[in-house]
């Protein structure tokens, strides 16, 4: 059964030759790799393909270095904005199901990301996610291919989302977290920044295509999700997922209605309600952190209808077709 991870803090940065070699390497690579603008901050970096900032970037050369993966290791995946608060609450719940009643559940206190911590914000001192009893949970917003070798024997739940939906929802999101010292960025911009792929862990089709083709290589190892579908069929998703993490729901637990439990918990109406999930803030790391009533807006499928001009429906929709030609994903239409 899945517990929570420990920072064990044991090693102080100044003295660590290979933590300063990593600084170095960090250094070089912002004065060096291309530029594009950015969200949050002034700019993003592609490294090897994908738009990182340099938080991240920095986190993922820490996590080629020190993380250690096992193969019992169950990863939520995701491009921002596409149901990773969901999914954190739904496989945190499912596959700690005798662990906590639902009249008295670990996420009524708790927030969801709380109950499953993100790779990338846990990296120096690394996260001992040794600590926890097998199967570990995280998650990571980076894209397949930015991880390292060892998380191939992994399993990856991936869940993604229509990118207009997303984009929307992501442009919203960011909004709020902008540097004060840059300008407001307008939805035009975000609007042309995302169709040119420069997006934070984007581009979006590029990581989506990155978590399907691996998907298609190995089935029995990453669930390929739709948000979509979670909101059209949740309990055949919830099945699914208990299935996948190797905990099926039994004859007896269909009978007591556990699957319609753990819907009800983590719906977007019940989690967005508690008072843990209204008041505060979620801290990532050391340099992010997110008033938890964030990550609760709408919680719909087609909200860009609000939002997006039928050009710009018109333009996502052709880069979607064009991206996921001869792929066998299927696009998002609603
Ligand atoms: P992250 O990338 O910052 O982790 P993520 O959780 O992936 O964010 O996405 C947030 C979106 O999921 C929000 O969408 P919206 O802006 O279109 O509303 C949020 O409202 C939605 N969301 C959060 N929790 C739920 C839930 N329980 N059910 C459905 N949607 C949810």
């Amino acid at each position: 059964m899945s517990t929570f991870p420990s920072f064990t803090g044991s090693k102080c940065e100044e003295d660590d030759v290979e933590y300063n070699k990593i600084c170095d390497k960090h250094k070089h690579l912002l004065e060096t790799l291309p530029k594009g603008g950015g969200w949050m901050e002034h700019h993003l970096y592609n490294y090897n393909g994908f738009w990182l900032s340099q938080m991240f970037l920095k986190a993922s050369l820490l996590v080629h270095t020190y993380f250690k993966s096992e193969p019992t290791d169950i990863v939520l995946a995701s491009f921002m904005k596409s149901g990773t608060t969901w999914l954190k609450a739904l496989m945190f719940s499912t596959l700690n199901r005798d662990r906590y009643s639902f009249s008295n559940h670990y996420l009524h206190n708790n927030s969801p990301q709380s109950s499953i911590p993100f790779l990338e914000v846990n990296t120096y001192p690394m996260a001992d996610f040794t600590t926890f009893s097998a199967p570990r949970l995280y998650s990571t917003h980076f894209a397949r291919t930015l991880l390292p070798a060892c998380m191939s024997s992994c399993k990856f739940v991936y869940v993604c989302r229509n990118p207009k939906d997303v984009l929307v929802s992501k442009w919203l999101f960011i909004s709020k977290l902008r540097s004060k010292d840059l300008p407001p960025l307008s939805l035009d911009e975000a609007f042309e920044l995302f169709c040119l792929g420069v997006s934070e862990f984007g581009p979006f089709w590029e990581h989506v295509l990155s978590y399907w083709r691996a998907s298609l290589e190995s089935p029995d190892k990453i669930l390929f999700l739709r948000y979509e579908e979670l909101k059209k069929q949740p309990e055949v998703v919830v099945r699914k997922l208990a299935d996948f993490m190797g905990k099926p729901v039994t004859m007896e637990e269909e009978k007591k209605g556990v699957v319609g439990e753990i819907i009800k918990l983590c719906s977007f109406e019940n989690l967005r309600n508690l008072e843990v999930n209204k008041k505060g803030a979620d801290k990532f790391g050391k340099l992010l952190e997110v008033e938890k009533k964030e990550f609760f807006r709408k919680g719909e499928i087609g909200d860009w209808k609000n939002y997006l001009s039928e050009e710009m429906k018109d333009r996502i929709d052709g880069i979607t077709e064009q991206k996921f030609q001869g792929s066998g994903l299927i696009g998002f239409s609603e």
